[in-house]
């Protein structure tokens, strides 16, 4: 296994990304200075003729492939044909490229969401590919299954050292907060925010209140990105996570904390709960030696920070 140095070739695809963008802060601050980024504009990554272009000319040594086509439950759900186009090209063409210039690892990221929908819990590495997806984000899981499967299989035909995690729900700062594409944390900070400005008797959650969803925060998910490009080179995929979880009706509690509104709760069930449960168990990754370090209350504290900080551009940028 190739060691990354300080000085090594490192493209961090999705770099103005929630994850590449927290993958990019945790390299920085351990020293790494020789970093490649490419902003959508400057490289399209579901164009193979651009992807194999960009790889013979640059030839980095070490790939994280954050960049993808993400959303919440709605978008996943109504923008299927994206979300499975994009992101079984971009793996694709990321994987083929890294591997034919000769890289010398590559990282990918899965998602839980690509666990069998009725998974027993907490959700075992074992556990891919066992049963039925969840329906609201079959598209997104089928083409993240598949870049999966290009790293296990570009291991074993080619030697290529092509790694996978599997990361939990995601939150932090620098996350999308648009309400009807996002996730469900920067949604309801921005309800209750909104809330609270207009002095409105109560807020909307979507759904019933009873999924629970494990949280983990990107500079984690980061922190151990890092920490597996250097020490795991192994076929399975990895799980990370937190290890517990909490109800939406208990997140949006935490978040109106956070936020200091104190208004009603309107649940509209008329909008999908997803999958009921998904939450990871991290064995593998604590064997390691690895484990997060951010609680959900500061986590939440430190994205609304920065929700506060960025709301101009945000509102400007819709
Ligand atoms: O983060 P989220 O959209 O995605 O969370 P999933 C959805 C859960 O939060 C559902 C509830 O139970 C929703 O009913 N929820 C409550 C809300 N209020 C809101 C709201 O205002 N906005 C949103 N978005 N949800 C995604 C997958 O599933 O998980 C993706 O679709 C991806 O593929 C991601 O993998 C990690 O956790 O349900």
């Amino acid at each position: 296994m190739a060691e990354m140095t300080l000085g090594s070739r490192i493209f961090v695809a999705g770099h103005n990304g929630l994850v590449g963008g927290a993958i990019t802060r945790n390299l920085r601050a351990a020293g790494y200075d020789n970093l490649i980024e490419r902003s959508r504009a400057e490289l399209d990554l579901t164009r193979q003729v651009e992807v194999e272009a960009f790889f013979e000319s640059e030839r980095p040594e070490f790939v994280f492939l954050a960049a993808a086509k993400v959303g919440g439950i709605h978008a996943n759900d109504t923008r299927r044909a994206e979300f499975i186009y994009q992101n079984m090209m971009i793996a694709a063409n990321v994987v083929e490229a890294a591997w034919r210039s000769g890289a010398n690892k590559l990282l990918f990221l899965g998602s839980s969401c690509i666990y069998p929908r009725m998974a027993s819990q907490p959700i075992f590495e074992s556990a891919l590919l066992t049963g039925e997806l969840e329906p609201t984000n079959e598209p997104y899981a089928i083409a993240k299954i598949a870049g999966l499967k290009l790293c296990e299989n570009y291991r074993r035909q080619y030697g290529f050292d092509a790694i996978s995690l599997m990361p939990t729900n995601l939150y932090g700062p620098g996350d999308n907060f648009d309400l009807e594409s996002s996730h469900v944390i920067p949604a309801l900070m921005r309800k209750a925010h909104n809330a609270k400005l207009s002095n409105a008797p109560a807020m909307g959650v979507w759904g019933t209140g009873a999924p629970r969803r494990e949280f983990l925060h990107v500079d984690d998910l980061a922190d151990a990105s890092v920490f597996l490009m250097q020490k795991y080179s192994e076929d399975a995929t990895i799980n990370v996570g937190v290890g517990h979880d909490v109800t939406i009706r208990e997140l949006v509690e935490l978040v109106r904390e956070v936020v200091g509104y104190e208004g009603a709760l309107e649940f509209d069930t008329s909008k999908p709960d997803g999958t009921p449960r998904k939450m990871l168990d991290i064995g593998r990754l604590q064997a390691l030696g690895w484990k997060p370090k951010i609680a959900l209350r500061d986590g939440l504290a430190d994205t609304y920070r920065w929700f506060l900080d960025n709301q101009d551009s945000l509102r400007a940028a819709e």
